[in-house]
This record gives structure tokens, sequence and C-alpha cells, in this order.
């Protein structure tokens, strides 16, 4: 298949050659770390392990180089097919043991076979996530759709392209039932250009009748996960631009779709935290595509630009699992776009970043917290917040790590494996392909 695999990233005798000369500084840096845990009431241990437990899907687009829509500036290396961009994530996930799962997307991903697909992941130690549709650009040499998405896909006026975009989804769920997957992501990008364009009302029943199609499709354990976002490619309305749009969605749709929050998919400023929550109140909050930005879309590494705000939504996600826990636990997973560096090191910083954000979200003392909240203590309950978000946790991911026989510097042992180097040398030169950024 592909001989890529076999390089250094993937052997464990060279993560542990890589980690040799870094265990004695990270056992004193847990240590100590450990004991400043427990003067304040926390055990070192129980969060380690709740954090190795952490994981985070990495999306297959996101193995390629992104782009814009001004231009894309290819990488060296880059997968030519499927098989190449598991091999790429199986690299992410033995240098941070956090990333298990991958989240395909059809028709890119597509192949003959989706029994040897799994099984080829399933070596590599990796299994598969939500499935996406892709309905939002044209597939002229795909005999599936002759029609065009030019006006839209499920919100589409014309009955024949919903259709087409409904089987398309259908074919997806059977494709991710073959993968070992259990749940459904849709993102459209219908929406209107004019004012005047398109009937507001009527594209929102339109989406949902052709959703409710989809759902009858769901095998009873499936989830349908609803994706809004707020504008691009339409650029004045959009049909599920907002989570409210989402929500009223996954309500009529019934009781197996649930709404996807992507953080880069809100007007800036917007209290996304709150969102969460709003969300889980409903009991219809499916989960994330975890990436960062500053103007719009999810064009940024998550972590990059607003930690905080990230670690603010984990906080979000704590208090619930330490609280009456989630009836179905939320699915994580990385969507961004790889413009200007290395997307498999990109993915492995994310990752980092993300399990970073839930980490320190369990050093909230949550009794504490509950309890400034009550007696109207603005500044103690920031202090607790703060507290917790400037403690560097670093050492427990490290531990979570090197425990898991990855690395303890992912970023420092991928460089010096030279897993890019012999992908350049190996694979074919990609010129052409879309940004992926969904
Ligand atoms: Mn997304």
């Amino acid at each position: 298949m592909n001989e890529i695999i076999k390089i250094r990233p993937a052997d464990p005798d060279f993560r542990a050659e890589q980690n040799a000369a870094l265990n004695a500084a990270l056992q004193e840096d847990y240590e100590i770390l450990g004991r400043r845990m427990a003067r304040r009431g926390i055990d070192i241990e129980t969060v380690t392990e709740l954090v190795s437990r952490f994981g985070v899907a990495v999306p297959s687009w996101g193995t390629g180089t992104g782009g814009t829509r001004f231009a894309r500036f290819p990488g060296g290396g880059e997968p030519a097919n499927v098989f190449d961009k598991i091999a790429d994530c199986a690299v992410i996930n033995s240098l941070t043991g956090a990333t298990p799962a991958i989240s395909p997307h059809f028709p890119w991903d597509e192949v003959a076979d989706f029994a040897e697909l799994r099984q080829y992941a399933a070596t590599l130690g990796l299994g598969f996530d939500a499935v996406n549709s892709n309905t939002f650009q044209d597939h002229p040499s795909h005999g599936d759709h002759p029609l065009s998405y030019k006006f839209g896909s499920l919100s589409h006026t014309d009955p024949a392209v919903r259709a087409q975009a409904i089987r398309h989804n259908i074919r997806c769920i059977e494709a991710g039932e073959q993968l070992g997957s259990k749940a459904l992501t849709i993102w459209i990008g219908d929406g209107s250009n004019f004012p005047g364009q398109s009937h507001f009302g009527r594209s929102f029943d339109r989406y949902i009748d052709s959703v409710k199609q989809i759902a009858t499709a769901l095998p009873p354990d499936w989830s349908v996960f609803l994706e809004h976002k707020i504008y691009e490619p339409a650029f004045y309305s959009t049909v599920i631009q907002d989570w409210g749009s989402s929500l009223l969605a996954a309500q009529e749709v019934g009781p197996q779709a649930s709404c996807l929050v992507d953080l880069g998919h809100h007007a800036p400023n917007v209290n996304i935290e709150m969102i969460v929550s709003r969300l889980i109140h409903a009991g219809k909050l499916a989960g994330f595509h975890f990436n960062d930005s500053k103007y719009g879309d999810d064009d940024l590494d998550a972590g990059a630009i607003d930690p905080f705000r990230l670690f603010l939504v984990f906080n979000e996600l704590v208090d619930v699992e330490a609280g009456s826990g989630f009836a179905k636990a939320p699915a994580y997973m990385i969507d961004q776009s790889h413009n200007v560096t290395d997307p498999i090191e990109s993915l492995i910083s994310s990752a980092i970043e993300i399990q970073r954000a839930y980490a320190q979200a369990l050093l909230v003392d949550r009794a504490a917290l509950v309890g400034f909240q009550d007696t109207n203590d603005p500044m103690m309950a920031n202090q607790e917040l703060k507290r917790a978000f400037t403690t560097d946790v670093a050492p427990i991911l490290a531990m979570a790590r090197a425990r898991e026989g990855a690395a303890i510097e992912p970023l420092a042992a991928y460089r010096a494996s030279g897993y890019r180097q012999a992908c350049i040398a190996r694979r074919p030169v990609r010129t052409a392909g879309g940004g992926g950024i969904v």
C-alpha cells in the first residue's frame, strides 16, 4: 500500500529514543506541579488520567495544505489520496497520543472498498469519527452529482438538486457504517448574495425537509450533526447561519439531530461558551470543530489566537462532566486550514492546545466557583477561572504522552524523524486542489 507508514514516528523505539533525554526533567517538573496542585486539594494523577483518555479527531482534509480563494501555496509531500492522509494522521496520533480518530469527507475520500480503508486505519491504530458530506461544490467528474450546487443543495429550489444532495448524504451514512462511524456532519454553503434573491422561510423549510429525509436513513445508534456558519460562500444570507437556526432545525428533525459548534463560524466577539451552555441546556450539543479565528471562518490553528476562549468552552464542558454528565459525550474534531505551516505540525500543535484547555478546565474548583457566583463575588469568581487557566499544565500533558509511548516533545520528534522529507521524496507534487475549509 504505502511504505511511508514505516517511517520513524510510528516506531515506538524511535519515540523512546527521542524521550530518553527528556524523561528526567519531565519527572522533576511533574513532581513539582503535583505538589503545587496537592496544596489546592487536586490529585495530579486524576487529572493526568483524564487527559490520557481525552481524544480529538483529525479531519482527513486537514493533512493537505489549505488555501484561500485567492491562492493556494502547496507544501511538499502532500497526501495524494486518503491512504496517505491516514498515514499522516497516524503520525500525529503516534506523537501526541491524542488523536485516535479520523473524520473523513466525501466524495473527497471515496474509495471502492471501505472495508479495506477501515482495516488500513485499524492497522495504524486509528478509527473513524463523524463522516462529512460535501454538497458545497460541484463534482463534475462524479456520476452521483450531475446537477450543480451553484444555487444550493439541501435547500435548493429545484427538487431534483435536493434529491441529489439527499442521496449523497445517505451514501455518506452507508460509507460511514462500513468505516465504523456513528455520525454524519452536514454543513451546506446554501444562502444568497442579494437581498431578495431567496426566501428565508421557504429555503429554511426546504433544508429541514431534506434533513428529515436524510435522518430516516440513520441507523438507530447514529446521530446527524448540523453545522452552522455565519457567512461564506454566501455573503448576504446563509440558510443555517447561526446556532438559533441550527437549534430550530435540530429540534424539528428529531432526537437524532443535534448542533455542531465550529468555533470559527461566529461573528467576532460572540460569546461562544454561552452558546455551548445553551445547547447543553437544550440537550442538543453535538460537539465541536476546533480552530481559532481573528476575523472570520476557521482559518487559524486552535489555541493560536485566543486560548482563553478555548479554555472557557472547556470550562462549560467540564462543568457538565463534573455534575450531571452528558447523555451522549460531545464529539471533538479539529477543523482548520493550514496555509503557511506543515499541516502535520499544525495538527500536532492544535491537538495539544485543545488537550491543554481541557486540562486547565479540570483544575477549576467547581464548589468554590459556585460559592462565588451565588454570593455575587465577581472578582473571586474570575480569579478562580484565571488561576486554573494560568496554571502551566504542560508537565501533565507531557507525562500523559510519555506514559502512552507518545512523544514528550511531539514537534521536536516530528522534525527529527524526517517524515516530511520522506513524503516529499515519495509523493507526487500536488499543485491543484481546494482549500478544504469547512
Ligand atoms: Mn467546520
